[in-house]
């Protein structure tokens, strides 16, 4: 069957999925972007942030449990294609800087997103990872080749030069506790992260999908530059919306965030699974109960997979970072019987997965894939006046 680039949504029923490898991975370079912080008290006070290449144990442990995800997915008849990892252990330099090596290719997500027959390559925001989109060339050109209908759009790359970051937001929440409830607020409604507005710069996981309406986050990783980028390209094509999540003191990537599950159908509410600890803004929390999507929180991380590993760099919420088969089949990560149970109880059928040795390369299920085709369209669910 040839590919065929169609995503509108994060539920319609996947055909196409890539899944990431973990071949040739390094630490994640620390730069103005990036600091490295070690999820282990004991080991924190002996080392510094780790260079270079990830042993070979470890990437070993993770190609395995994406590898099972692969042929879990393809067991049940969906395409599945993987990156071609370039060697991630070389330093990369512009006229302006250099790292003395990249990253890895474990989370398609984070560079590449489909919206509609668009595949659009994200600019990046981190230096360590100027050179990921290389890794899915192969594939870029397989869609071009196989759907002539397929739009390719590549983002303005940002200089990434050292007058892009705010690197007093390392310190913005030093003794935050000790503040008061005003200068609490004060700092967590600034939206002042990392990232400033010099420059267009965005990951494509800050974005997520439902039908005619994207939603992008503001972030550490998103700027309201590269948002504004977003609704200009694609206007008259999806509307665009901003969401801040002002209790996220350091907001990457939506897909931990919010999850949209499955849309309203007739009186049937939609669900929107929520980040308890990251909640919508009020006007936001009205616009999905407005169009009627039921908010519901996710439980806690489990226990089984908290504390986090002691090299990963995201939250504890990687728990609810799941990936869609349909909008009554989810992929949710084995040790997560919390959401599990939750999700079972709202007639999901759940396929589990192993995945606690792919954290520490940059994120869970839904990070590490990327949705290429979906059966989808480009509905309406929102009536926008209700904005
Ligand atoms: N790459 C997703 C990470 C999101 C989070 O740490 O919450």
């Amino acid at each position: 069957m040839p590919l065929k680039v169609n995503a509108w949504t994060q539920w319609g029923k996947l055909k196409t999925v890539v899944v990431g490898r973990a071949d040739f991975a390094c630490f994640q370079p620390e730069e103005p972007g990036f600091r490295g912080r070690i999820n282990n008290k004991v080991i924190e006070k002996e080392l510094n942030w780790p260079v270079g290449r990830k042993k070979k144990s470890v990437i070993d442990k993770a190609n395995s449990q994406l590898d099972n995800l692969a042929s879990t997915l393809s067991n049940i008849g969906i395409k599945v294609l993987r990156p071609s990892p370039i060697d991630f252990n070389q330093e990369i330099k512009t006229p302006t800087w250099k790292v003395t090596h990249m990253f890895c290719c474990v989370c398609p997500r984070d560079v590449l997103i489909t919206i509609g027959n668009f595949v659009i390559e994200a600019s990046m925001s981190k230096r360590g990872r100027f050179f990921e989109y290389l890794s899915y060339k192969d594939i870029m050109y397989s869609l071009w080749d196989s759907d002539s209908s397929m739009k390719w759009k590549v983002a303005p790359k940002p200089t990434m030069n050292s007058d892009m970051y705010w690197e007093g937001y390392w310190t913005k929440f030093n003794d935050f506790d000790k503040k008061s409830k005003d200068e609490q607020d004060n700092l967590l409604y600034d939206y002042k992260y990392v990232l400033n507005e010099k420059e267009i710069a965005f990951d494509a996981a800050d974005i997520t999908r439902c039908g005619k309406d994207i939603f992008v986050q503001h972030s550490m990783t998103t700027n309201l530059r590269a948002i504004e980028w977003l609704r200009r390209e694609l206007d008259g094509y999806v509307r665009v919306h901003i969401l801040n999540f002002p209790y996220d003191k350091e907001p990457s990537h939506i897909d931990c965030t919010i999850v949209p599950l499955r849309p309203p159908r007739g009186k049937k509410e939609g669900i929107l699974l929520t980040n308890p600890e990251r909640p919508l803004l009020e006007k936001d929390k009205k616009f999905f109960t407005d169009n009627n999507w039921c908010l519901i929180d996710a439980p806690m991380p489990s226990q089984a997979n908290y504390p986090m590993p002691s090299f990963c760099s995201s939250s504890k919420w990687l728990s609810m970072n799941l990936l869609s088969i349909d909008e009554n089949t989810v992929v949710v990560e084995e040790g997560e019987k919390g959401l599990h149970d939750l999700l079972e109880a709202f007639n999901f059928k759940i396929i589990k997965v192993p995945y606690r040795d792919v954290f520490e390369f940059g994120g869970s299920i839904h990070c590490s894939t990327w949705d290429i085709e979906r059966e989808d369209s480009s509905q309406d669910f929102f009536n926008i006046e209700s904005y």
